[in-house]
């Protein structure tokens, strides 16, 4: 749907955009959102096997977001928000393949085993998929290329959208920027995402295409409910007394 490809500009456009990111930086005060609640959902990106270590297109550090990405999961379904998960779920003989002239090499053939999610997710059975890039001839990186994803969004009411998984410089900044043309609001779970990095510096330039298209971009523990505050130590005065 986005013309993803035109998003790597060099020299001064990229300079711009970087700065637009801004977050993460010293100094930056970190942007504040308001917690998961009614009205928002849960966008977990391709946290599929072929994409983590072992996988046959594995992003470097993909392991790093399990945690967090299980967290931000456990949030939504406790708060009864809803989940949902794409899937890269590619024929035999998809376009994006080496063999068919495309950048990749086979990786997330629908009903292989490096198409399953991780594992280690232990994905809820409520949440919602996701699969895109079914067509032999058609990639799709962002979730809502050729899905149902916007319909079955509008149809829970959702307008805010919490971004997670793999991989931030494509399928994550492809499914972010779409979400922000489609109008809806979008956090970014820094600590939740991983870049394939081709070029280095692939990941952070997609964090300010995306920080630029609107995205606020936060840590997932910001996502935790705010510890309740200790019951103060200190004694109530005493009303003063007449002597
Ligand atoms: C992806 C490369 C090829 C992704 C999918 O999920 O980011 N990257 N297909
Ligand atoms: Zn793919």
């Amino acid at each position: 749907m986005n013309g993803w490809r035109a998003m790597r500009p060099g020299g001064a456009p990229a300079m711009a955009a970087r700065r637009a990111a801004g977050s993460g930086g010293a100094g930056c005060v970190a942007p504040r959102v308001a917690p998961p609640r009614p009205g928002d959902a849960l966008l977990v990106v391709d946290v599929q096997r072929d994409f983590l270590p072992g996988g046959s297109l594995a992003v470097p550090g993909g392991n790093a977001i399990i945690k967090p990405v299980k967290a931000c999961i456990d949030r939504f379904c406790a708060r009864g928000l809803p989940v949902f998960a794409s899937r890269d779920w590619h024929p035999p003989n998809h376009v994006s393949f080496k063999a068919q002239g495309g950048p990749w090499p086979p990786h997330c053939v629908a009903g292989t085993p490096g198409a399953e999610f991780a594992a280690a997710l232990g994905l809820p059975g409520v949440a919602m998929i996701v699969p895109k890039g079914c067509k032999p001839g058609r990639d799709a990186y962002s979730a809502f290329d050729g899905t149902e994803l916007h319909r079955q969004l509008r149809a829970l009411g959702v307008n805010r959208l919490f971004v997670v998984g793999l991989a931030t410089d494509y399928c994550v900044l492809a499914s972010v920027l779409d979400a922000r043309s489609l109008g809806y609001a979008v956090v970014l779970l820094r600590d939740a995402v991983a870049a394939v990095d081709v070029m280095p510096g692939d990941g952070e330039l997609a964090l300010a295409r995306m920080a630029e298209a609107g995205a606020a971009t936060v840590d997932s523990a910001s996502l935790q409910p705010a510890p309740t505050p200790a019951v103060s130590a200190v004694p109530r005065r005493a009303p003063a007394r007449a002597p």
